[in-house]
Formats: C-alpha cells, structure tokens, sequence
C-alpha cells in the first residue's frame, strides 16, 4: 500500500504535461558498444530513447530504407526521420527544428571521435548527410 502513492509521485515527475522528450528508437545488435554509447549520448540529450536489440540489422536497414554506402552500426527513427550512424544529437535536434522534406540524416562508418566513438583526444572529421526522399545527398554538418 505504500508504493502507490510512491508510484503517482514518480509518474509526476517523470510525464509532466507539454514536456515530453522526444521519443528515439534505436535498432543495433546487442554486442555493440559503440551504438548503446551513441544511445547514452541521446539519453544524455534529452531524448526518450528505446533499444532495441536486433539479430538482422541488414533487414532492419533495408526496411527503412538505409543505402549500403551510407550505412554504419546502427539504425535510429526520430519523428519519421531516420537517423543512421553516430549523428551528434545537436545535429538531430537542428532536424526536429528546420524539418525539412527529408529522408533524414546519416553519417557514415564509424568516424573516431563522433559520439559514442570517441577515443581519447583523437577526432577524425566526418560529415553529417542530409539524405532526399529520392536519396540523394548534401553535406549538413561537418564535424
Ligand atoms: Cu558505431
């Protein structure tokens, strides 16, 4: 009987009306440390993040549409945006803000130093694509 006022306190403070975080679902295999870094920078950012451990993500990147040249570690889906790779959330958030007309952003590989890669002092610079619902590409950030 104790735990339920407990538990209306938490639901309070945890769902406040008009300050719900954005939700972020995130497709990655279970044994990879670089993509649950990247969720925890999300986490950090202020994202609602879900994971989700897949045993396929080939499939689950086809499904959504990820090109091969484009692809890394992981697949994410942000608003109807998809988000591939180690995207910083600031760029993510610009998304969410600017929304344009897009199939959504991705960056490449693994660059080192990107989130969730990073490795001491050593940066590697690496672009962040804005990707067209036909697939074509522009430089949206660098980094
Ligand atoms: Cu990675």
């Amino acid at each position: 009987m104790r735990l339920l006022p407990l538990l209306l306190t938490s639901l309070l403070f945890t769902a406040p009306a008009g300050a719900q975080s954005t939700e972020v679902t995130v497709y990655k295999s279970a044994t990879c440390g670089c993509c649950k870094n990247w969720s925890q920078h999300m986490a950090q950012n202020g994202f609602d993040v879900t994971n989700h451990d897949v045993k396929d993500l080939i499939s689950v990147k086809r499904q959504h549409g990820v090109q091969p040249r484009l692809s890394s570690c992981h697949t994410a889906v942000v608003e109807g945006y998809v988000i591939e790779g180690h995207v910083p959330a600031a760029d993510v958030k610009r998304l969410l803000r600017e929304r344009p007309d897009a199939w959504g952003l991705a960056v490449a590989g693994m660059p080192i130093g990107s989130p969730g890669m990073e490795q001491g002092n050593v940066k590697q610079r690496y672009d962040v694509l804005l990707i067209d619902k036909q697939g074509n590409t522009s430089v949206y950030a660098s980094h």
